[in-house]
């Protein structure tokens, strides 16, 4: 049994459309889809504010490149563009974590590197699996050691829930 959790995020277009196609792609696995949530952007790239949601999937057969591979395939179907590092894009899906699976593989490497300074990753997983552990570490110990002012800016939208 393989279990991943995987970050979706958009901010250039219909976000929401974005969001809900990546789960699209994905359902066959899906265990679980987190609140949207709006988020301010994160990083050195000036640009709109992003939509941002958690999935949980599972498979038993799959290896963990195999999850990286549907997240690659899952912005494909949403017509993802993005030109610049960091910069803008109608859909986004990292691999946040596989198991336990801890890798330092440029093209996978896991857990995500920067998943533990990111709120708009961790509180929506954290809404999912309140028990969730990053790295040997509670993700909801990561939250209260992050910057408050980050963890406020990420603010649900209960109106635009992915089915
Ligand atoms: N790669 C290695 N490990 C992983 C992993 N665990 N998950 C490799 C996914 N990909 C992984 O990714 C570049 C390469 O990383 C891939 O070829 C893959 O083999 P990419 O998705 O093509 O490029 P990117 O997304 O521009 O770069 P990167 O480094 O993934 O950017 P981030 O870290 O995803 O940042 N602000 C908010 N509020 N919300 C966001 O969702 N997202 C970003 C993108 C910036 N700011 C944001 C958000
Ligand atoms: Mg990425």
């Amino acid at each position: 049994m393989t279990a991943a959790v995987l970050s979706i995020g958009s901010n250039v277009g219909d976000r929401t459309a974005a969001l809900q196609q990546a789960v699209d792609t994905l359902r066959r696995w899906v265990t679980a889809i987190s609140a949207v949530y709006e988020t301010p952007p994160w990083g050195p790239v000036a640009q709109d504010d992003y939509l941002n949601a958690v999935v949980l999937v599972a498979d038993p057969s799959a290896a963990p490149g195999d999850w990286l591979a549907r997240a690659h395939t899952a912005e494909q179907a949403a017509g993802r563009t993005r030109e610049v590092r960091w910069g803008p894009r109608t859909l986004d899906v990292d691999v946040i974590a596989v198991d336990d699976v801890v890798s330092d593989d440029p093209a996978l490497t896991l857990p995500h590197p920067r998943a533990a300074q990111r709120a708009f990753v961790l509180i929506p997983w954290v809404e999912v699996d309140p028990g969730a552990v990053l790295a040997g570490r509670p993700v909801s110990v990561l939250l209260r050691e992050l910057d408050q002012a980050d963890v406020a800016g990420v603010r649900r939208r209960p109106e635009l829930a992915l089915a």
